[in-house]
């Protein structure tokens, strides 16, 4: 059974916070795993999605932006993508093509520099830039590290991507398969239907309500042909409970909605959907909170 020609390994995304990463994953893997937005520090947990063809498999982790903790959530992320980096065959370092290098860019670089595997430099967003200007983007980075290569991109738009997947693969070593083919993701789906639903809190509720929301699935039930989910959206004040909820339930109506329709998407099966919202002050720094939210080492 085993094809003696596979290639295989782990790739991890690490950039800044918004430079694209989850964007670059979900165009890859072609399924919405890893949450997206426009804020900062979307994703907390690594989120292995896996790639599959009939000659190779790639496994890539998306990682917590890497930043400057400011309390235990952000130690958590930021420990949670540095341990990520040791287990993995190369590392895709992503820039922003649009933004001039910053103090984020050469935090990771600095990070980067005790990694001994392979890197590659992504300029991503390059769609909203002129070609002209990517030679320039380029310059700015090609001395901070040995890259392996460099890729501009558009994880939106897709171009360039396929190449940088062909040229991946062929580096991979010879491997194992090691999800089966029609797995995308690792990680219980409780966790993916927590980052959905987290993300339309985000999403709909703009500036108001920070990074200071967690969702905690309390149940999953298979009832006839619907599976029936419960969860509590926390947060850390009684007024961004109030903007949660919104007028007369609104605003909970509304996340509920566009949260189920993406767990269908997901799971292929009709969903409804339970929402309650929680105040638990400062839980970003109780360690006790944290892990049964989820966010564990
Ligand atoms: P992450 O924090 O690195 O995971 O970034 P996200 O994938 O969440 O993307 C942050 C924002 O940048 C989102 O609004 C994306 O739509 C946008 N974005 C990502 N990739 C591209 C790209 O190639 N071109 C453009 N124009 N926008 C992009
Ligand atoms: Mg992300
Ligand atoms: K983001």
């Amino acid at each position: 059974m085993d094809n003696p020609d596979f290639h295989s390994g782990f790739i991890a995304i690490v950039g800044r916070p918004n430079v694209g990463k989850s964007t670059f994953l979900n165009r890859v893997i072609g399924q919405k795993i890893a949450i997206m937005s426009d804020k900062p520090q979307t994703t907390r947990n690594k989120i292995q999605g896996v790639y599959t063809t009939k000659d190779a498999q790639i496994v890539f982790i998306d990682t917590p932006g890497i930043h400057k903790p400011q309390n235990k959530l952000g130690d958590f992320m930021m420990e949670s993508a540095l341990s990520a980096l040791k287990e993995v065959d190369a590392v895709l370092f992503m820039v922003n093509a649009t933004e001039h290098r910053g103090a984020g860019d050469n935090f990771i670089i600095d990070q980067l520099k005790n990694v001994d595997k392979p890197i590659y430099l992504l300029i991503n967003k390059i769609d909203e830039i002129s070609p002209d200007d990517i030679m320039p983007i380029i310059e700015q980075y090609k001395n901070a590290l040995e890259f392996k290569d460099v890729y501009p991109i558009s994880a939106l738009q897709g171009n360039n991507v396929p190449e940088l997947i062909d040229t991946l693969i062929k580096e991979l070593p010879n491997g194992p398969q090691y999800y089966p083919a029609d797995e995308v993701t690792d990680h219980p789906e409780r966790f993916v239907i927590s980052e959905l639903i987290r993300e339309k809190v985000l999403e709909l509720t703009r500036q108001e309500i920070p990074h200071s929301t967690a969702v905690v699935i309390e149940s999953i039930k298979t009832e006839e042909s619907l599976l029936r989910i419960r969860a509590t959206i926390i947060v850390e004040r009684d007024g961004q409970k109030g903007i949660v909820i919104g007028k007369g339930g609104s605003m909970l109506k509304k996340i509920g909605t566009l949260a189920r329709k993406d767990i269908e998407n997901m799971m292929g099966n009709k969903v409804f959907l339970e929402l309650w919202v929680k105040v638990e002050p400062h839980w970003r720094d109780k360690a006790n909170l944290l892990n049964s939210y989820g966010y564990r080492k």
